[in-house]
């Protein structure tokens, strides 16, 4: 995934400062799963860095609903340690899918350019069992087409 984040760039929120949430829920990978988060430009905390509560991670999957596609979760900031570090192009962050994070607030008005990458264990035995999900879906819609072909 590629991310541009910046309020003037999004028609929402959501699109450009996640929420609380873990990814796990949105991907159903292997427990072990990996985010590998890189900057694409050095990161002061004007970028608004993510922000990541470590040891959440072991608290396990903390819902099972979506919202705008992030899964949301009930978390007491206050019960973990807060790390928000500014990393530089580069650095690369990695962390378990199930720990808790967010965007930090851009206040530099500059654009947060990020990629990240997500690992799921294909030999995990849950994971095999559970048949490989991937939630995530992607294609033509025909909705779409009907529209702009049949619009005159
Ligand atoms: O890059 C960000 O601001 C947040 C990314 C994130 O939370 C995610 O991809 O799950």
């Amino acid at each position: 995934m590629l991310f541009f984040n910046h309020p003037n760039l999004a028609m929402a929120e959501h699109f450009y400062k996640t929420p609380l949430h873990q990814d796990w829920v949105s991907m159903l990978a292997s427990q072990d799963s990996i985010v590998v988060w890189f900057p694409l430009i050095d990161l002061k905390i004007g970028h608004g860095p993510v922000i990541f509560y470590p040891g959440s991670h072991k608290l396990g999957p903390l819902t099972d609903k979506l919202e705008n596609g992030f899964a949301e979760v009930p978390f007491d900031r206050s019960a973990y340690p807060k790390l928000q570090p500014e990393v530089n192009m580069g650095d690369i962050v990695i962390f378990s899918t199930l720990l808790v994070h967010e965007s930090g607030v851009i206040t530099n008005n500059q654009i947060r350019w990020s990629s990240h990458l997500r690992y799921t264990n294909m030999e995990d035995v849950d994971f095999v069992e559970r048949g490989f999900p991937s939630p995530y879906i992607n294609k033509p819609s025909q909705e779409l087409i009907d529209k702009y072909l049949h619009k005159k």
